[in-house]
């Protein structure tokens, strides 16, 4: 559950980010897994489109100069959003002043990837800059008129919906009273949908809330305005469902909720999702998470009138999660190394994907013998580490999880460990860790939350892999150069 409002984060500098590496790279990074770089049938995006919806990304213009995280955007997303770049702080930071200089390069960037765009927001009481909230109320209505026919006007022929009005409602489903309700009251949001109409007729036009994806108070607000507005011919297409999860909490009415507003006429979209946990994260959450992930994009596609997902930034590590909520993250895809996560994996099979490992298998009937889960204590040779193992196989695919113990005396600040894999196995994800090269002898790297091992501690990382018949464990395990043992 949200804790609102939301506290403003500072934007990230530009260029924080930035990697460089080829496309070559990022495919053997794992960042496209194996099999699947340049096949866009085979990506989020285009096993979506396959299926009718759309499968979108969200990004700020500090993410243009990050080379890895722009791959992963263009390739396997097909909508995207610009994280802050159009709302009214952005574009509009003094009265009729108008900046389109970092929307217009989000815009450019979705459509230098055949991308669909959303336009994100017109009307918000958050990220306003504070002449707007200073403006006597007589005032306020032309100053909201304005700002909607300039920007969308702007943008008219380019994006495929406008968020018109974001985050309406109070959680006990009564109106925020923010400056456009203070002087015109429930009105405008009318108003403000047929600025937007008049402004970009070719925009489908939303309301977008979080907080509403099941059935309740604020959702019910949201559902009997939306029905209202309906009746009286204002120009409302959508419902944005912002979807910002946690792990294990995605609503069991969501299915029931997103049908309401569908009956109404309108189309519904998942706007925002992510879905965080506590950190670290570990592979029970993981897999909760890509179970949540599959849940939400099972129920898009049994809806008839959900047109599309989208997840609110890239990576973990561009998330704003943190930032919000100390000691939680990890709501994304893909890991902070643009590692593609269990929930990525997820996806790709509730999309009809089947040619990417699942990240909790199940063991098929055939021929080739199966293995079930095995824990392999690796014995030290006393060297300062210890690595068990948990190996789950099936006929082509398998996820290894290793446990490092750090058995020396001394903390172990930044890890490296290296091992081999058998002949035939091939890396295509992981988490909790960076893994590279793909194949033969690999080295695992901790990310930025675990690599402190105290002595006695242990961390766990794990992979993905396919392969062709030998579905053995990795051995020849070394941490920082220092052999653990044989496997
Ligand atoms: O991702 C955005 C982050 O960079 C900003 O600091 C934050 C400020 O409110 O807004 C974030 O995006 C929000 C979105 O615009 C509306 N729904 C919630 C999103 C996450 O806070």
């Amino acid at each position: 559950m949200f804790r609102t409002p939301h506290p403003r984060r500072p934007r990230r500098a530009l260029g924080a980010l930035a990697v460089s590496v080829s496309a070559a790279a990022v495919a053997a990074a794992g960042l496209i897994p194996a099999g699947q770089a340049g096949a866009a049938a085979n990506t989020l995006r285009g096993l979506a489109e396959a299926k009718g919806i759309y499968f979108g990304t969200a990004i700020g213009q500090g993410d243009l100069n990050n080379t890895t995280l722009t791959a992963v955007a263009g390739t396997q997303f097909g909508m995207l959003t610009p994280t802050n770049e159009m709302k009214w702080e952005s574009v509009e930071p003094s009265p009729g002043s108008f900046d389109f200089g970092p929307g217009d390069r989000i815009v450019a960037f979705g459509q230098a990837h055949s991308m669909r765009l959303r336009g994100h927001t017109l009307v918000w009481h958050n990220q306003l800059p504070s002449w707007v909230d200073k403006l006597p109320t007589s005032q306020v209505q032309t100053a909201m008129r304005n700002h909607i026919t300039t920007t969308a006007g702007h943008y008219k022929g380019k994006l495929y919906a406008w968020d018109v009005v974001n985050e309406l409602f109070n959680e006990n489903g009564t109106f925020r009273e923010d400056a456009f309700y203070r002087a015109m009251g429930s009105g405008y949001v009318a108003d403000a949908l047929r600025t937007a109409r008049a402004a970009d007729p070719g925009a489908k036009l939303y309301l977008n809330d979080y907080n509403i994806e099941g059935l309740n108070a604020k959702s019910d607000a949201l559902y009997n305005l939306a029905k209202s507005l309906k009746s009286q011919g204002v120009p409302l297409d959508g419902v944005g469902f912002q979807a910002h999860f946690v792990v294990g909490q995605v609503p069991a009415s969501l299915k029931a909720n997103l049908e309401r507003f569908t009956a109404l006429g309108l189309e519904v979209a998942v706007t925002e999702l992510d879905d965080r946990m506590q950190l670290p994260p570990d592979s029970t959450k993981l897999a909760q998470q890509a179970r949540d992930y599959a849940n939400v994009v099972t129920t898009c596609l049994a809806v008839k009138g959900c047109v599309g997902l989208s997840q609110w930034d890239v990576g973990d590590g561009d998330s704003w999660i943190p930032g919000t909520f100390p000691g939680e993250g990890a709501g994304t895809m893909y890991d902070n190394n643009y590692q593609p996560k269990p929930a990525y994996y997820a996806s790709v099979d509730a999309l009809g994907g089947s040619s990417t490992p699942s990240p909790s298998p199940t063991p098929t009937p055939t021929p080739t013998p199966t293995p079930t889960p095995t824990l392999t204590p690796t014995p030290t040779d006393g060297a300062a580490c210890k690595v068990t193992a948990e190996l789950n196989a099936w006929n082509t695919g398998l996820t290894e999880n290793l446990r490092v113990t750090n058995t020396g005396s001394s903390t172990v600040n930044g890890w490296a460990l290296s091992f081999t894999l058998p002949t035939g196995q091939t890396v295509t994800g992981a988490w909790n860790a960076t893994v590279a090269p793909a194949a033969g002898r690999l080295t695992a790297g901790n990310l930025g939350y675990n690599g402190t091992i105290v002595p006695g501690g242990s961390v766990s990382f794990g992979f993905q892999a396919t392969h062709t018949g030998n579905a053995g464990p990795a051995g020849q395990f070394s941490l920082n150069g220092v052999p653990c043992g044989a496997a």
